[in-house]
């Protein structure tokens, strides 16, 4: 039987990848950091499966991360652990750089020195395009980070390729542009906005705060982002891939889409909020994953559209049936 790692099983990637590989019949060890609530909502449905197992972590503890690989000598580990929220990035820059950049150093040293047969995922970033004006963006386009969180995965980013090379590790990263769902983050913009339509149509809230209206960027799916993480890890040669849609929107547009949904006048209720804009902002992502459709033979399976309707639906009915 496989047996993989998942750092930062609770977030929003780590609960779909976990329910991906059980289903594909691995051991599933998912690492969580100790938090004063317990904010395992994304797997609570996943703690009865025998074939997974939840550990305590954290990405700057190395010694619990050679424990977990002595005693459950994994084929796989995914690295998705991180303070994710590029704008709380900029208010805590050294916690961020420490779990975003040293993390990912901390596992690798820690598969190079225990057993270098390990395959590893790196949770490469989008936002490492940063403010680069050429895109669409590729595996070849210019890292210009626009954030301590960007510059962290920057650091990550280099540091795969450079053990890829130095040590023959099967390390490969996955940079994915932006992607949601109903287990997305409430903090993150497009969740911020399907979560303020449902409570503004069910009476409950009568204004929504926003930044930056005019952003774009290429939404997809973490469902569908999940599966390209573990078709990396199953090629004969490690690499890395852009993971996106090719298609790019504003964050006005997600706003107008999801409040159409609800039958809603979006400007009623919108205030723009300058505490919410960035001291440096990523204007336009837009990515091109011809390679990822080439090798992995990877594509989305969900649209702007269809992504938006299922988070709105979706927060309507949670929200809907906890009223009741
Ligand atoms: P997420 O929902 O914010 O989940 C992050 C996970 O990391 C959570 O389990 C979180 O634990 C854990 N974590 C936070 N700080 C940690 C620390 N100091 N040490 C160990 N674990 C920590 O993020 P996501 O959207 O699933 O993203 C997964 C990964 O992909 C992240 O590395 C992110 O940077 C990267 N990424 C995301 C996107 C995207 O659009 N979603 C795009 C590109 C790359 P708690 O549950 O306790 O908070
Ligand atoms: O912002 C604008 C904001 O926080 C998207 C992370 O998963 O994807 C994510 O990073 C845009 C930005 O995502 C609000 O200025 C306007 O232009 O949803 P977001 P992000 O910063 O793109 C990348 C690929 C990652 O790697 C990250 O981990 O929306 N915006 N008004 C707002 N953003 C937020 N959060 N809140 C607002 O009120």
């Amino acid at each position: 039987m496989k047996r993989a790692v998942v750092t930062g099983v609770t977030g929003q990637d780590g609960s779909y990848l976990a329910e991906l590989l059980l289903s594909k019949g691995y051991k599933v060890i998912g690492l969580k950091r100790r938090t004063s609530l317990l904010c395992t909502d994304r797997i609570d449905h996943l703690l009865e499966d025998e074939n997974f197992h939840l550990e305590y972590y954290d990405l700057s503890d190395v010694g619990c991360i050679y424990k977990i690989i002595n005693i459950y000598d994994p084929h796989e580990i995914y690295n998705l652990g991180a303070q994710s929220h590029v704008r709380v990035s900029f208010e805590i820059p050294e916690y961020t750089v420490d779990n975003v950049a040293l993390g990912p150093l901390r596992v690798l040293e820690a598969i190079r020195h225990t057993n270098k047969r390990i395959k590893y995922y790196q949770a490469s970033s989008s936002e490492m395009f940063g403010d680069n004006p050429d895109f669409p963006f590729s595996e070849k386009s210019r890292l210009m980070p626009a954030s301590p969180y960007a510059c962290a995965k920057v650091f990550a980013h280099h540091l795969v390729r450079n053990y890829r090379e130095s040590y023959w590790i099967h390390a490969s990263s996955g940079i994915l542009f932006n992607h949601e769902s109903p287990r997305r983050g409430e903090t993150f913009v497009t969740r911020k906005i399907t979560m303020a339509a449902a409570r503004i149509k069910l009476g409950l809230q009568d204004e929504l705060r926003l930044g930056n209206l005019e952003a774009k960027r290429d939404w997809g799916h973490a469902k569908d982002y999940v599966e390209a993480m573990w078709l990396m890890l199953q090629e004969q040669n490690p690499d890395d891939y852009v993971i996106a849609t090719g298609k790019t929107h504003s964050v006005r547009d997600f706003l107008e889409e999801v409040f159409n949904l609800a039958d809603l006048d979006p400007y009623k209720y919108v205030k723009i909020d300058e505490r919410l804009f960035r001291p440096h902002e990523v204007p336009l992502l837009l990515g091109d994953s011809a390679k990822a459709t080439c090798h992995l033979k990877w594509k989305p399976t969900y649209t702007f559209k269809t992504l938006a309707e299922e988070m709105y639906r979706e927060d309507y009915k949670k929200i809907k049936g906890e009223l009741k």
